[in-house]
């Protein structure tokens, strides 16, 4: 396999212009071809057709302004960032489930340009924001129009995906709530973990820091008063690359939702550490005591401790941190419950992807490459599926590195950990850490046709060709992609 790695990859190198869907070997999963080998993959549905709905008045507008600012945050440190309207994050967007969102995205001056993809959100095919697949890069004075339905309540969030691992990197992303139709009472926070490339008296380096509620990232402890008794949701979104280890001390909680997925039966934690994968989401949820509550980002001391938010009757307090305990596995937390599918099920098409690193050139360039089934970008192989399907997908990790797995437009559900069936609550992901050494097998149903991203969201690793599509049998793109395009998504 490494032999075949370093072979493929010493070939790979991204075409100037090409279409996405022009890569790599199709594999139809053992499923029917629709007819792809003779008529190619450019006839059929043109999936730019596949919007929001565009004759109706939305119920709620948002308006995002792509730009270059200076942030400093708390700790003195600055970011170069590109940001939405002026701010790192961007703005937090809250809107209720059924509602028609419009979000219109101008690019002030962002040079590459910029698009948004909305993480997590099963959104009609031409409204997903990936430069040359869905769109073409919003260049600075242009605009796009983005509308969706809200029909999944949760916690995402959204970025930039064009030169992604840049863009993300330097702050072009924000959360993504939606509410319920009656939202819960009780004091309700978004903490969104990310790594800053910051620069603090000439010196240049990496900070974590956490964002709550929007607030401007913070590399120490954030404090909050809250009344004891009233109910508190904690909404942890990792807009790094790296998995995040977040410890929650003083109280026993519940993780009610993973990926925007609510959890079945949830039952109290104390002590566990819970690992939100590389754009993944965990909801936790807990009663305010009378004493201090603290989150922590562990595993994660950025030379002054590690960030943390502190919730307090009088925002005051400390709180000594028991050394965190094991990781909770999601696979056996809460209650199973009837599913539209399951390991016993026949599924149309099986498809397997291979996760590893190999030594080779691409793009001209030598290096390490993070590989799928041995190639990189654009010789990787395109899943194709037809609409109505039950697809399956072994997803197993050769390398030494994290993995974070994520589906565009689609929720997994998790079926097998590592040889083991899951026994808890269905484990609904679009965002799978996959540690070296593992293997899961996950399930979907092919039910929201066109294109789609199928990448590792450690965005270093999707740029360095860990990256295929989701490719529906009859849907074909007129976008292009390639530095002479000026579509680059990762
Ligand atoms: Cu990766």
């Amino acid at each position: 396999m490494v032999a075949a790695g370093l072979v493929a990859s010493a070939a790979s190198r991204v075409p100037a212009e090409a279409s996405m869907t022009d890569h790599g070997v199709l594999d139809y999963g053992g499923g029917d071809a629709g007819g792809a080998e003779h008529d190619g993959h450019h006839a059929g549905v043109d999936i730019s057709t596949l919007t929001g709905p565009a004759d109706r008045t939305p119920d709620r507008r948002f308006a995002l302004d792509a730009r270059a600012a200076r942030v400093t945050l708390a700790s003195g440190e600055r970011v170069d960032a590109w940001t939405f309207n002026g701010t790192l994050p961007g703005p937090e967007l809250r809107v209720r489930q059924g509602e028609l969102v419009e979000v219109t995205l101008t690019n002030a001056d962002v040079p590459a340009g910029v698009t948004v993809h909305w993480h997590g959100v099963n959104v009609p095919n031409a409204e997903d924001g990936v430069a040359g697949l869905t769109q073409d890069a919003v260049r600075p004075a242009g605009r796009h129009v983005y509308r969706f339905v809200a029909e999944q309540t949760g916690t995402f969030w959204y970025h930039s995906h064009q030169q992604s691992n840049d863009q993300v990197r330097r702050g072009l992303f924000g959360a993504l709530v939606v509410e319920p139709r009656t939202a819960a009472a009780g004091t309700d926070l978004v903490v969104l973990a990310h790594a800053w490339s910051t620069s603090h008296d000439d010196r240049d380096g990496w900070t974590s820091a956490l964002s709550v509620a929007a607030a401007t990232p913070s590399t120490g402890t954030v404090r909050r008063q809250v009344t004891p008794g009233t109910r508190v949701r904690l909404r942890l979104v990792n807009a790094d690359n790296e998995p995040r280890v977040h410890a929650l001390a003083g109280a026993p909680f519940r993780v009610t939702a993973i990926d925007g997925n609510d959890v079945a039966g949830p039952t109290d934690l104390t002590g566990r550490a819970l690992l939100v994968a590389g754009g993944g989401r965990y909801d936790v949820e807990l009663t305010m005591p009378a004493g201090p509550v603290q989150l922590t980002l562990t595993r994660d001391t950025n030379g002054r401790g590690s960030p943390a938010v502190l919730l307090s009757p009088d925002g005051l307090g400390e709180l000594r941190h028991a050394p965190p305990g094991d990781v909770l596995d999601p696979a056996a937390y809460g209650s199973p419950t009837d599913l539209p599918y399951g390991a016993d099920s026949a599924f149309d098409r099986t498809f397997t992807l291979l996760l590893g690193e190999t030594i080779g050139f691409y793009n001209g360039r030598p290096g390490q490459w993070t590989t799928i089934n041995g190639g990189v970008y654009p010789d990787t192989p395109v899943l194709a599926v037809a609409q109505g399907d039950l697809v399956k997908v072994t997803i197993l990790n050769r390398g030494f590195e994290d993995h974070p797995m994520h589906l565009h437009g689609h929720h997994m559900l998790v079926l097998s950990r590592d040889g083991r069936a899951a026994t808890g609550s269905p484990w609904w992901t679009d965002t799978l850490n996959v540690a070296p050494g593992e293997r899961y097998e996950v399930a979907f149903r092919a039910d929201n046709p066109g294109l789609w991203m199928d990448h590792c969201h450690n965005l270093e690793h999707a740029a360095e060709g860990m990256t295929t599509h989701l490719m529906y049998l009859g849907y074909h793109t007129p976008h292009r992609v390639g530095p002479d395009t000026g579509n680059q998504p990762e």
